[in-house]
């Protein structure tokens, strides 16, 4: 089934590995994961690693590398499969593209070998499926980076489309070395900066029919001194854990697109279609969208609202046929 991926990857020596803009641990940890598991498995080949760096790029390990290595080589995009969402766009200059990945969007890059499941919960699970599958050797550096975007992108191992086999493969991450401890204490300590930041947001969120919103203007970004996602991304789930709370919504300003970034989220309904009736995408539970203007969030925070309802009304007719 991946004999593709074990053709394309021993065809070349050179390898570029990518991911998608704006990282989090699972684009990191796949990315990172996957370098780790080409250079044990095959130490003559330079491989590289690209991309924009955050926090998440815990090691520092992203690479200034020039036009010329892409010459004859292979890219590999993990975590993502949209064009202007990945980072650095000089996978066009590569050989041959191969794309891994488990999101629910369209993709649009041309010729590329495409490999995209969305029963997987992470990329990384999916990456571990693969190589395990392709009998790769995993050493402690692949296991840890691996596992940290399994336990990431599963919310800490809450959020599981197939649990069975995401215990087995974080079982099989472990058993390779994969680090926990260290990974755990940076995930969960914050600054004492960041901790009064969160309960600012967490105060100023509105609920209103099942719905809680969070509109972030350019006012309120200018009083924190810190990047964009930290706040689009990071505060959305401040209102998560609120029974009459079923889809809890972010719209944070961005200065650099003049745009709004609006992060959606919910326990069990689907929220995807929305999100994508303004041009964005993701999960069913979790995904976003680019809005225009102030006007456009009141839509999509409507919309939502009425497919709350709209789902209420259709759980009491079920009840009636019962
Ligand atoms: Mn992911």
């Amino acid at each position: 089934m991946f004999s593709k991926i074990n053709k394309l990857i021993n065809k070349y020596d050179k390898i570029i590995i990518h991911r998608h803009k704006n990282p989090d641990m699972d684009a990191i940890g796949s990315q990172v994961g996957l370098y780790y598991l080409i250079k044990e498995n095959h130490p003559y080949k330079e491989v590289y690693v690209v991309g924009d760096q955050n926090k998440f790029d815990k090691d520092n390990l992203m690479m200034d590398i020039g036009d010329k290595v892409f010459e004859n080589a292979l890219s590999i995009i993990v975590d993502v499969a949209v064009s202007h969402l990945i980072s650095d766009d000089r996978y066009k200059l590569a050989k041959e593209v191969l794309i891994i990945d488990h999101h629910n969007n369209e993709p649009d890059i041309e010729n590329a070998v495409t490999f995209i499941d969305t029963s997987y919960s992470s990329a990384a699970e999916y990456i571990v499926d693969i190589f395990k599958n392709l009998k790769y050797k995993f050493n402690k550096s692949a296991s840890s980076y691996l596992l940290w975007g399994m336990i990431t992108d599963t919310g800490r191992f809450q959020w599981m489309k197939d649990a069975k086999r995401i215990f087995e493969i974080a079982s099989f991450l472990s058993e390779n070395g994969a680090e926990t401890r260290d990974f755990y204490n940076w995930l969960y300590t914050e600054t004492l900066e960041e901790r009064k930041m969160r309960n600012f947001f967490q105060s100023n969120y509105v609920y209103e029919d099942n719905v809680a919103y969070l509109k972030n203007n350019k006012e309120v970004i200018d009083k924190f001194d810190v990047d964009f996602f930290t706040i689009s991304r990071g505060m959305v789930n401040l209102a998560a854990g609120i029974e009459e709370i079923k889809i809890w919504l972010n719209f944070t300003y961005n200065k650099a697109s003049d745009k709004i970034i609006g992060e959606f989220r919910s326990r069990d309904i689907v929220i995807v279609d929305i999100a994508k009736k303004y041009g964005g995408g993701g999960h069913d539970y979790a995904c976003g969208a680019t809005l225009n203007n102030w006007d456009e969030v009141d839509n999509v925070i409507n919309d939502y609202k009425k497919l709350i309802k709209e789902r209420n009304n259709g759980q009491k007719k079920v009840i009636r046929k019962n």
